[in-house]
C-alpha cells in the first residue's frame, strides 16, 4: 500500500517539530539563566547597599566619639546638649549631628571613677556602637 499524502507529510514534519520543540526548551533555559542572574544582582546590590550602611555608621560612630572626648578634653559641652563628654543627649533624634547620611548620639554613664561613652551612629537600618571607658 502506497502511504497518502499526508502520512508522507507528516514524517517529513517530524523533525521540523522536534527542532522547533528544541528551541523552545533552549530559549526556555537561557531565559531561566537570564531571571537567575537578575535576582542575583539585586541580591549583591542589596547586600552590597547594606555594608555601605554599616560602614557608614561605624564611621559616624567613630566620628561621635572623638568628639564626646574632645569636649571632655577641653571640658567644655561644644555641642550645646547641656552635658560634657555627651553628643546630642536630648532624646530627640531629628537633632543627632549627621555625618553624610549617618546620625550619631553618644550617651556617658558614670560609674565611680569610671566614666563610660557610648556612641552609635545610625545609618538607614544599620545600627553601630562603640563604647569607651574613661577613668
Ligand atoms: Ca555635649
Ligand atoms: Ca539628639
Amino acid at each position: 500500500m502506497k502511504p497518502t499524502h499526508r502520512a508522507r507529510s507528516r514524517r517529513r514534519d517530524a523533525p521540523r517539530a522536534a527542532a522547533i520543540a528544541g528551541i523552545i526548551v533552549m530559549l526556555l533555559v537561557a531565559d531561566l539563566i537570564v531571571i537567575g542572574m537578575l535576582v542575583g544582582g539585586r541580591r549583591d546590590h542589596r547586600l552590597t547597599a547594606r555594608r555601605l550602611e554599616s560602614i557608614q555608621a561605624f564611621y559616624a560612630a567613630a566620628a561621635g566619639m572623638n568628639m564626646a572626648v574632645r569636649e571632655l578634653m577641653e571640658n567644655v559641652d561644644e555641642d550645646g546638649d547641656g552635658t560634657i563628654g555627651t553628643i546630642s543627649d536630648d532624646g530627640n533624634d531629628a537633632n543627632d549631628p549627621a555625618a553624610g547620611t549617618a546620625r550619631i548620639v553618644v550617651t556617658s554613664s558614670t560609674s565611680g571613677s569610671e566614666t563610660t561613652l557610648t556612641a552609635v551612629g545610625r545609618s538607614g537600618q544599620a545600627r553601630r556602637e562603640l563604647q569607651a571607658v574613661i577613668n
